[in-house]
């Protein structure tokens, strides 16, 4: 039997940290969905529409990783395409309650559903997309950050004034 998992996240912007979690995720898993969900309770500097085109084209050199949309819950998303394993990444301690949380309550609502946590590499354990927004509006340079094709959609958003 193939094995499938979703990656689900926000992903405004994608990162490095975010890249290096699917890059692994991609070796353990003979597919990958990379889902981006929306999250109410955060207004977006990236459309939807330009988060799936700069995730799908930091992902062209992975053959077995796709990237979609979802709306509404997880488990419920998931469990429509038949898959039960989910991704997240985890950095530091920080992540682990909110982690621990969303997987308690997403087991809650499936418990067919499990979540499988990845740590990324060292150098990207201080990365997430909120400190790369902050950086981004205040000008500072973020091209280490997020890659080349996320960077490209958001210089020219920021060009536009956000
Ligand atoms: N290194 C490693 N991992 C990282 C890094 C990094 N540098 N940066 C981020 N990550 C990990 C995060 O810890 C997370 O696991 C994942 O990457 C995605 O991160 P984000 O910030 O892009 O995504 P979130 O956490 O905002 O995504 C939230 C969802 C959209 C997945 C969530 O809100 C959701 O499932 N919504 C659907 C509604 C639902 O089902 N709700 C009930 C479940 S709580």
């Amino acid at each position: 039997m193939r094995s499938v998992a979703i990656y689900p996240g926000s992903f405004d912007p994608p990162t490095l940290g975010h890249l290096d979690v699917i890059e692994r995720a991609s070796r353990l898993f003979d597919t990958l969905i990379v889902s981006i969900g929306s999250n109410s309770q955060k207004r977006p500097l990236l459309s939807l529409d330009d988060r799936l085109e700069a995730l799908r084209r930091s992902v062209e050199h992975l053959p077995n990783v796709t990237v979609e949309t979802f709306s509404g819950l997880l488990v419920e998303y998931a469990l429509s395409k038949e898959v039960k394993s989910i991704v997240r990444g985890l950095r530091a301690t920080a992540d682990f309650e909110y982690e621990f949380q969303m997987a308690m309550v997403n087991r809650r609502l499936s418990d067919e559903v499990d979540t499988v946590f990845l740590m990324t590499k060292w150098e990207y354990s201080y990365l997430s997309s909120s400190i790369v927004r902050e950086v981004a509006v205040l000008g500072g340079d973020y091209q280490g950050m997020v890659p080349a094709p996320v960077a490209e959609k958001m210089s020219k958003v920021l060009a536009k004034g956000g």
